[in-house]
């Protein structure tokens, strides 16, 4: 017997049908299925009595896991609850695994993955955690009430960076503002941003306002929704999805934050063809320390520029980048932001390297960092 799916504290009705996956094996899996959770391509031979799935939620009890048809409960295989592992290594949310249909069924294996997509944890010991794996889309959303924020939405980009996915910024609540105000702030937003980023203002809560992210909808992609709590995430999924699944909640009057409502990722299948990965609302968005930067590109163009190569871009002559600040050309809570997040990237750097060089680990290969610091 498979184990009952155990009914999350963020979701109103669960998210199957509590049925068995009909104990499918390779043979009989289909692409097409599969290609509501977001398999690409064609299916891998299993032997007899596997299948693939996606994991599409994580409980303390196991995982969940669903082949395009049914989700249903599934226990981790013990090599992967071993103590010392990376925890990298652990099925995450949005990870293509290989389950042993057995009684109760088994992750065996997790596949490569295409990207993944996280964050440092907060907390003393410097800890990647994982927010999505395989990911082709991150839509960041915001929304335009007391919340909005462009600091975030830049510190959310370069997290995006690197994790194999396309980050399309969503503005929620363009119903709520007043529209001038709302355009002007959509207008300084696209400024700030790099300009191949899409910035779209949607009412989440209305079906014919959230077709406006049809163009990253198409079918096989996942879409995972990041941002603040009461940024609207749920209510999105839930519009989306054409059904009331996740549980949402009323921002605080005062601030307009939100309330923690959703505690759990969880990857829902959408009609249309895509599916969507809800995630809880974050309250700390630390780099890793491996970001590029690449949206402050411009930025780093600039300092280039600078009479000299240890300009410290105060009161030297010469410097390019307080030239621009001084003409408008560059915005100063932009460039602020910029120094920002270049120290803590290379702060957590610095913590990475301290941590791998503490332990026996093996080292992660680092990515090429195209960012020279001159000084
Ligand atoms: N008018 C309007 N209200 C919205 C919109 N999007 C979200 N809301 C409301 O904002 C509140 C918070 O929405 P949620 O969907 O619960 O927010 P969330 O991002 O899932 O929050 P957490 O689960 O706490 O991370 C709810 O009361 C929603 O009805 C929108 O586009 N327009
Ligand atoms: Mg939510
Ligand atoms: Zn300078």
């Amino acid at each position: 017997m498979l184990a009952p799916i155990e009914a999350s504290a963020n979701t109103q009705t669960d998210s199957s049908d509590g049925q068995s996956p009909a104990m499918a094996t390779a043979s009989t899996q289909s692409p097409p299925a599969l290609q509501r959770v977001g398999w690409q391509g064609a299916l891998p031979s299993l032997p007899p009595g596997h299948m693939l799935t996606r994991v599409s939620a994580q409980h303390r009890a196991g995982y969940e896991v669903h082949d395009g048809e049914h989700a249903f409960n599934v226990q981790p295989a013990p090599k992967f609850l071993k103590r010392n592992l990376d925890p990298a290594a652990r099925p995450a949310v949005g990870d293509f695994v290989i389950i042993e249909t057995g009684a109760p069924p088994h992750i065996v294996e997790v596949l490569p993955r295409r990207g993944v997509f996280e964050r440092a944890a907060a907390g003393e010991k410097y800890q990647r955690q994982i927010i999505a794996t395989n990911i082709d889309v991150v839509c960041v959303l915001t929304g335009l009430d007391g919340d909005f924020n462009p600091a975030r939405i830049e510190r959310y980009l370069a997290l995006v960076e690197g994790s194999g996915a396309r980050a399309v910024v969503v503005l929620t609540k363009c119903d709520m503002a007043d529209a001038a105000e709302a355009n002007a702030a959509i207008d300084a937003l696209r400024k700030r941003l790099p300009a191949d980023t899409p910035v779209v203002a949607i009412n989440g809560k209305d079906a014919a306002s959230a077709t406006a992210l049809e163009a990253h909808l198409a079918p096989a992609t996942t879409v995972a929704l990041v941002g603040s709590s009461g940024a609207g995430k749920s209510t999105l999924t839930n519009t989306l999805l054409g059904e009331d699944r996740m549980a949402t909640a009323a921002t605080r009057a005062g601030d307009d934050r939100g309330r923690h409502t959703t505690t759990h990722r969880a990857l829902l299948p959408l009609p249309r063809g895509a599916c969507l990965i809800d995630t809880p609302g974050m309250r700390e968005l630390k780099l890793t320390g491996d970001e590029e930067l690449e949206l402050f590109d411009d930025i780093d163009a600039l300092t280039e520029q600078c009479r000299f190569a240890d300009c410290g871009h105060g009161n030297e002559p010469g410097c390019a980048v307080r030239e621009a600040l001084d003409a408008g050309e560059l915005d100063h809570d932009r460039w602020r932001h910029y120094l920002k997040l270049r120290d803590q990237r290379e702060e957590q750097a610095a913590r990475f390297e301290d941590r791998l060089r503490g332990s026996h680990e093996p080292i992660r290969p680092q990515r090429h960092r195209g960012w020279q610091e001159r000084e």
